[in-house]
């Protein structure tokens, strides 16, 4: 058995300060530092937008769920937080990189999957922001592709839009079949 370190979007604009500011993201930070060295396989992910990005408030299209303008690629705000510690061999995947799409999940319109079973990973364990959409996405796609998926509750913070939605995200990956556990529990 094989596991895989997931750090989700630990990025300045989901960060304090940043223009979809997470409450208490940056706390996941020094979590996510403790555990990277635990693991052979590491895999952050970036929300790495277009300018004109469907999901931002300022375009016109429709769209269910649109956001402050956020994660645009290059920018400071879509940089990893300067305190989260980036490994040289780590997979780095970028998301929602087309104007027309939104992509929560990091397994969504890559790879991904298959990258990491090519690796012999079997095992998931998710970190980072937010707990509610683009965490919660990975682990709902990690379950469907076969994955063991484990959520590590205190290296994880949601935007809670709608309010609760961070609490309801945690029972709803437990209903879909992952395991909520905390740092200290990481073998
Ligand atoms: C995210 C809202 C918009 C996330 C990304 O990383 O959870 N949330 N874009
Ligand atoms: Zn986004």
């Amino acid at each position: 058995m094989k596991s895989a370190l997931f750090v989700v979007d630990v990025q300045n604009d989901f960060c304090p300060g940043g223009s979809l500011a997470v409450a208490g993201g940056d706390q996941v930070v020094p979590v996510i530092n403790r555990l990277l060295p635990r693991f052979d396989t590491v895999v952050y992910t970036r929300d790495w937008h277009p300018a004109n990005h469907i999901s931002f408030a300022a375009q016109p299209q429709f769209i269910d769920q649109s956001w402050p303008v956020h994660c645009v690629a290059g920018t400071p705000g879509a940089a990893f937080h300067p305190g989260l510690q980036v490994r040289e061999d780590a997979i780095i995947v970028n998301k929602a990189t087309a104007v027309a799409q939104e992509a929560y999940s990091a397994f969504q319109g890559t790879d991904l999957a298959e990258r990491l079973r090519s690796l012999g990973v079997d095992t998931l364990y998710l970190t980072g922001l937010a707990t509610d959409y683009c965490v919660k996405a990975t682990a709902r796609d990690g379950l469907r592709e076969g994955f063991r998926v484990l959520v590590i509750r205190d290296a994880v913070r949601g935007v809670d839009v709608p309010p609760g939605s961070a609490d309801q995200a945690l029972a709803e990956m437990a209903r879909a079949g992952a395991e909520i556990i905390t740092a200290a529990e990481v073998k």
